[in-house]
């Protein structure tokens, strides 16, 4: 059950906003800008608006890129990753109307649209939201009305990027084991599964290694949860050090760990495992004085050559052979056959 002195989940998250703020999308997109500056790009093909757009803009302090055409105004939004866009409808190349709809099929984050038109009939105007447009200005503009729309657009814009960067927060810690950062089960589950059937169907190696600290209860016992904790941040470190970029460990949960390799022989998975288990050996803890050394037991299986298996049986293989490493003494590694 949750404790109750447990901060909301929502207040956590607030706090990590400001982490976020290095949070950056699959593209490289960093959704919150550290330095606040707000981009808007302003499309128009009258040198006249556009120089009225950017004087108003600017005293504002907002940092304005302008395009005089569709096609530069497309640079400039991969160049610039605007967060808000003020377009002209009629233009030389492409209209304000189909810059909207170009916008709108590039899904990386939300860009606010005001549409900066002469046109002023209402079906101009449905016309142009439908185009995916959020606002409509009728030139000649207000200034006064101008900020006051792109000062909406802002707050839209803003709140859509911390809600991006929240559900990204989200889907890593979905995917993150809270104590030693390791990916969990449900990360290596999907990253395996996908490994596995690549190597089913180009007939690479795959290994699945399952490792359990040995008497681990007695270290709880003895020393404390806490220390037990810091144990297992450390394995997580040595697991992760020795782990390649192509490869990937995971916390199963408890002191189960698991460690995946791909596009390595039999003797080099063994290899890369005992370097791992002796390792381990030769750590000292120092736990108030008292010194103590932990061991952990490993258990290897691989794809059979020309015979398709998945994940869940190499689990139980790998957990077969950790069994036998157990019995055969700890502080091994076993191979399932
Ligand atoms: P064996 O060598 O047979 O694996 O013995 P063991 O004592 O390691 O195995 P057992 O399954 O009996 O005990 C596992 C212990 O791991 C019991 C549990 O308290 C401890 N444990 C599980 N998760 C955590 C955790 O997150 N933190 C700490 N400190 N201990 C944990
Ligand atoms: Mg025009
Ligand atoms: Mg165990
Ligand atoms: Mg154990």
């Amino acid at each position: 059950m949750k404790k109750v002195s447990d901060p909301p989940l929502g207040a956590c998250l607030d706090s990590e906003i400001e982490c976020l703020r290095s949070v950056t999308t699959s593209q490289g997109i960093q959704l919150l800008d550290s330095s606040h500056e707000f981009k808007i790009l302003v499309v128009d093909d009258s040198t006249l608006y556009r120089k009225l757009l950017q004087d108003n803009l600017s005293k504002e302090g907002y940092s304005v890129v302008l395009a005089e055409n569709g096609r530069e105004a497309k640079n400039a939004l991969s160049e610039h990753r605007p967060s808000l866009v003020i377009t002209d409808w009629e233009m030389p190349d492409i209209t304000g109307i189909d810059l909207c709809k170009a916008i709108r099929l590039r899904a990386e984050f939300y860009t606010y649209i005001i549409l900066l038109t002469g046109k002023t009939e209402k079906e101009q105007i449905i016309e142009g939201l439908a185009a995916g447009a959020d606002d409509y200005l009728t030139k000649p503009f207000h200034s006064g009305e101008l900020l006051a729309r792109v000062g909406v657009g802002r707050r839209v814009s803003e709140l859509h990027r911390q809600i991006q960067a929240k559900n990204l927060l989200l889907e890593e810690l979905s995917l993150t084991d809270p104590l030693t950062g390791l990916p969990n089960r449900r990360a290596i589950e999907a990253w395996a599964n996908r490994e596995i059937s690549g190597a089913n169907r180009h007939a690479f190696p795959f290994w699945i290694v399952m490792a359990d600290l040995d008497h681990f209860k007695s270290v709880n016992d003895t020393q404390g949860h806490e220390a037990g904790d810091f144990v297992l941040k450390r394995f997580a470190e040595l697991l992760k050090v020795n782990t390649r970029a192509s490869n990937m460990c995971a916390r199963l949960g408890g002191e189960e760990f698991v460690i995946a390799l791909t596009h390595i022989d039999s003797t080099g998975v063994k290899t890369a495992i005992e370097r791992i288990r002796s390792q381990l050996e030769r750590e000292t803890f120092n736990f108030g004085g008292e010194l103590l050394r932990v061991t952990a037991s490993f258990g290897i299986a691989g794809l059979q050559r020309d015979t398709p298996s998945n994940l869940e049986r190499l689990l139980r293989d790998a957990d077969a052979a950790l069994y036998r490493a157990k019995e055969n003494g700890r502080n091994r590694v076993e191979c399932w056959m």
